[in-house]
């Protein structure tokens, strides 16, 4: 299987819970290596384009507003298959339907709070990883 880099975003509940570590020793755990990592705290017009592609669903409002209400943790994760391999860590979309041990069943309040973020395909991982960081600040072990 190919090596992938993803785009990983503890979203403003991970940080509220101070549960940032928590999160990073999931992925970890399961062979996902950190090799980019800094914390911000989005704009509206930052957060706007990062979600784009939901600018006409009826949550995007709110999710704007919950993903710049403090700050994140953004992070390019590194490792075979990285992409299915990170959506898999998270759990589902919604909590109430993530399986037991997932990021979001363990530690997510609902379908908008839902404590991370991670990149649904290879094509997106790019253009994510992109978004947040230049190739000359990604370090391999
Ligand atoms: P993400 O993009 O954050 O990794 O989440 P996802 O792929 O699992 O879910 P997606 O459909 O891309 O939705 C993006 C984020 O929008 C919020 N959301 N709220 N209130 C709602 O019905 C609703 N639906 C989605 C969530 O924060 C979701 O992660
Ligand atoms: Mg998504």
């Amino acid at each position: 299987m190919a090596i992938e880099t993803t785009l990983s975003i503890l979203k403003p509940d991970a940080i509220e819970k101070n549960i940032i570590g928590k999160i990073i020793a999931k992925f970890e755990e399961k062979g996902l290596t950190p090799v980019g990592l800094r914390m911000v705290h989005l704009s509206e017009r930052e957060a706007g384009e990062f979600y784009a592609v939901h600018a006409e669903r009826p949550f995007f409002g709110e999710l704007v507003e919950f993903m710049t209400r403090g700050p994140v943790v953004v992070m390019a994760l590194r490792g075979e298959d990285a992409v299915n391999r990170n959506r898999e860590i998270m759990g589902a979309t919604n909590p109430a339907d993530a399986d037991a041990g997932t990021i979001r069943a363990e530690f997510a309040t609902s379908i908008g709070e839902n404590t991370v973020h991670g990149s649904d395909s290879v094509e997106n991982a790019e253009i994510e990883v992109n978004f947040f960081f230049s190739g000359t600040n990604l370090f391999s072990r």
